[in-house]
């Protein structure tokens, strides 16, 4: 990772990651010694969050480069909203690149460092699974239905050329994030991340893609529901037609 990007600091929201945690952590210590790490946990009922507190006292006790800081909310209050108030704690901390990364061992932290070079000069890198070099180990046929459909689906209704418009691991500049308006954003789940790349395509962002392997978790449940799916497909429809409509009327405008 060149020094040149500045201070990084790697968002891991967590619900009920007890046994994944220490995992993921290790691993991106191992991968991005520098790179700081914020949890946000949601009120684990498995103990995450005071699990985290733990790990980060022990780092902060020893020599290595990096901080783990952790923020604690409430009840679980969606994916969305735990990377948009992590977003914001790293703003005011004046963090230079923010990561998104699952912490269920999906997201692999030796893909961090090709994300990291390809931010120099972009200004939102996504870890993709649907671009030459990608791919996906140990997902049912109907996974990758879901995640191709989907993507497919969102290049269709929102006419932006990405991949892996849905994916969850992901490097933003803070100068990017700072112009996003995230008042508004009231997504979770796939529909955040589709949300948060096409607001970024329209403000004119330059918007890159690399090759990760995302692995499916081995250890613990998903999230992912009906709801979160449902969520996706109907705003990324309604967003596709407000779009069409918006082209329309500016073709008449202009004739
Ligand atoms: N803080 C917080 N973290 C969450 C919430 N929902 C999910 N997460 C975390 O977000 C990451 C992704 O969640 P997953 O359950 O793996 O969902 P997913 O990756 O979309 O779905 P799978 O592909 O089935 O794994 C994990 O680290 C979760 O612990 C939430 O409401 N709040
Ligand atoms: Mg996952």
């Amino acid at each position: 990772m060149s020094a040149s990007l500045g201070r990084v600091l790697v968002i891991v929201p967590t619900y009920n990651e007890a046994q994944n945690l220490p995992i993921a952590l290790d691993r991106l210590r191992t991968h991005v010694p520098e790179a700081d790490v914020l949890v946000v946990d949601d009120g684990s009922p498995d103990g995450t969050g005071q699990l985290a507190e733990d790990l980060a006292a022990l780092e902060a006790a020893g020599s290595g480069l990096r901080r783990v800081h952790v923020m604690h909310r409430s009840g679980k209050l969606g994916l969305g909203t735990a990377y948009i108030a992590g977003f914001r704690w790293a703003l005011e901390r004046s963090y230079d690149v923010v990561v998104e990364m699952d912490a269920d061992g999906s997201h692999r932290a030796e893909d961090l460092p090709t994300i990291l070079d390809a931010v120099q000069d972009a200004d939102l890198v996504l870890g993709s699974r649907w671009v030459p070099g990608g791919a996906v180990l140990n997902w049912p046929l109907s996974r990758h239905v879901l995640s191709r459909g989907a993507n497919i689906y969102t290049r269709v209704m929102l006419g932006i050329p990405l991949g892996d418009a849905t994916g969850g691991f992901r490097a933003y500049r803070a100068s990017l994030l700072r112009d996003l308006v995230l008042d508004d954003i009231a997504s979770q789940g796939y529909c955040f991340q589709v949300d948060m790349a096409w607001r970024s395509v329209r403000q004119g962002a330059r918007v890159r893609e690399v090759p990760i392997t995302f692995v499916e978790r081995e250890i613990g449940t998903s999230k992912m529901s009906r709801a979160i799916v449902a969520e996706a497909l109907v705003s990324v429809t309604r967003w596709g037609i407000a779009e069409r409509s918006r082209r329309v009327a500016g073709a008449f405008r202009r004739s």
